[in-house]
């Protein structure tokens, strides 16, 4: 077993239909933001890719498009765990299905292929992560879990909002609260559902949102080890 574990995690990557998202608010197509996110992850020698929801824009992405980012994932390599958001919320018929990305062995989708929890006790590491079903409002990120594996991540999709304007974000669904944070016990979470790259939470807690490839033109480069977790951006090349 390594030293450590080293993660690439991306969220928002809003894929949708080729003929859409191409103004001004996004300028690039999320098919080009996942071979950037996956291009990063080999330059690097990721253990494995995060997705932290938001993978894909719609439910009613045209198949063909939906091939594409299964291609995408199919030669990536390593392992990638997806966590569905409130864009491709998991559904009967299933937009993770029609692509065949649940045909992938090393693609994981919480809450489809696992239940809530992936472990890799090859390198010592568990995912954990609630995925969306609709549109309902739930705490996207759990109370904190007996550890399996040496080290332990937390994927949320949601709203963080810090304690004094909790209040003020009542209307908000998905909610993340510090305490939220504090509480989960993970080595990192992994946030998504904001554009913006930003850490976020109380001192001594890892919580990142990584920002969307098109927006932060980034994603986080996460070194877990014995001696703690080390975090940076690391910039996209189309
Ligand atoms: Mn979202």
């Amino acid at each position: 077993m390594r030293d450590g574990v080293v993660l690439v995690h991306s969220s928002d990557l809003h894929i949708d239909d080729l003929d859409t998202h191409v103004g001004p608010k996004r300028g690039q197509h999320g098919l080009v933001g996942l071979a950037a996110v996956l291009a990063l992850a080999r330059a690097q020698a990721a253990d494995l890719v995060l997705l932290a929801g938001d993978t894909f824009d719609n439910a009613r992405i045209a198949t063909p498009v939906l091939r594409q980012a299964a291609e995408l994932l199919a030669g990536a390599g390593r392992p990638v765990v997806v966590l569905p958001g409130n864009h491709d919320a998991l559904q009967p018929d299933c937009l993770f299905r029609r692509a065949g990305i649940l045909d992938l062995p090393h693609v994981a989708v919480l809450g489809a292929t696992h239940a809530d929890t992936v472990l890799f006790d090859a390198i010592g590491l568990e995912i954990i992560g609630r995925a969306h079903h609709g549109d309902e409002d739930f705490p996207p990120l759990g109370p904190a879990r007996a550890r399996r594996a040496r080290f332990q991540v937390a994927m949320a999709h949601g709203h963080y909002v810090p304690e004094p304007e909790w209040e003020w974000h009542a209307h908000r669904s998905w909610r993340i609260s510090d305490a939220a944070l504090a509480g989960a016990g993970a080595d990192y979470v992994a946030l998504g559902h904001w554009d913006r790259a930003v850490r976020v939470g109380p001192d001594g807690t890892a919580a990142f949102y990584s920002g969307s490839p098109d927006l932060a033109g980034s994603a986080n480069l996460v070194r877990l080890t014995e001696a703690g977790v080390g975090v940076t951006r690391e910039v996209l090349r189309a």
